[in-house]
């Protein structure tokens, strides 16, 4: 395992001085980011921004007290919010999962629209880009989720492989409060299946997940701060340790040429909003295969990659 020194040099950092810069986005670092799939940004978001989404996240955070199952509803009838049902209670909320925040708060959705980290998802795969998903993942402090190894792609395969995950940092994340383990290089490997015995888990299978999380690195930083991961990194996440709370929202952008193959499992009304660059119609593809993942009937992927164990 690396330790916290370690990581500043294996990991490609792009400071706010830099992303200040216009030739910011030098070859070396596109370079780095094609051999390892991911980038640490620092100041994806402005302090101010960042206190407006902990306000209304902590709102939401004290309503699920008065909840014992997941509630709410996004546009598809599924729960909005999940909670970890063995540890969530009125005293110890565990709210594991916001769907779609940007549809129900003009911060998130602001910030989907605009933030630093987006500028940065252009200059690496296209001018044109659009909004795919968007959700928060929290780990509550005693709420001991955990995300197993697997390939956002899987769960939203499009005509080409140009899809983003951008993963904004809520709080500082450290190597003890569950940080996102990511595995350098996996997105030019290949896809793993997510099917075992005839069911998607979400989640690669546990052979692959013991060969390759060896290598993973993880990604920490300061609150602000994101994390841009190609949609083909293998990447999961061990619980949160700590006395405090490991929050972030995440985004998924595409490249506006990459036409999706299957319905959007987090569905929401922005799908498909240009937030760089313009419309063109063209569609783009790459030769891959993939066998379609399922549509979700939970709440989240977290009852998906639960519905089995020893996947
Ligand atoms: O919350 C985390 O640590 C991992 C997030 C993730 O992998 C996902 O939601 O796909």
């Amino acid at each position: 395992m690396i330790d916290e020194s370690d990581f500043f040099t294996i990991c490609s950092r792009v400071t706010f001085q830099e992303s200040l810069e216009a030739d910011m986005l030098n070859a070396k670092l596109k370079q780095r980011f094609q051999e390892d799939g991911y980038v640490m940004l620092e100041q994806a978001i402005d302090p101010n921004t960042l206190e407006a989404l902990l306000a209304k996240l902590d709102q939401w955070v004290d309503d699920s007290r008065a909840e014992c199952e997941p509630y709410g509803q996004t546009i598809d009838g599924r729960p909005r919010f999940d909670i970890q049902p063995e540890t969530h209670s009125a005293d110890n909320p565990a709210l594991r999962r916001v769907a779609s925040p940007i549809e129900i708060d003009d911060n998130f959705l602001a910030v989907a629209r605009d933030n630093r980290a987006l500028d940065l998802t252009a200059e690496l795969f296209s001018p044109n880009i659009k909004l795919y998903a968007s959700k928060i993942n929290l780990k509550l402090p005693g709420s001991k989720t955990t995300v197993k190894y697997h390939q956002d792609f899987n769960f939203d395969p499009h005509t080409n492989m140009d899809m983003m995950t951008v993963l904004i940092f809520l709080d500082d994340v450290t190597l003890e409060n569950g940080p996102l383990n990511v595995v350098p290089g996996s997105h030019k490997g290949e896809l793993y299946s997510h099917w075992h015995d005839g069911v998607f888990t979400g989640a690669v299978s546990k052979e692959v997940e013991e060969e390759t999380k060896e290598r993973a690195v993880p990604c920490i930083g300061k609150a602000g701060d994101a994390c841009l991961m190609h949609s083909c990194v293998l990447h999961g996440s061990a619980s949160n340790l700590t006395d405090d709370p490991r929050r972030l929202f995440i985004l998924t952008y595409v490249a506006e040429d990459a036409a999706p193959l299957v319905p959007n499992p987090i569905p929401h009304k922005y799908d498909g909003e240009i937030v760089r660059g313009k419309f063109t119609g063209n569609v783009r593809s790459e030769p891959f295969s993939l066998k379609l993942p399922e549509h979700p009937k939970t709440a989240s992927f977290f009852g998906q990659q639960e519905a089995v164990t020893g996947a």
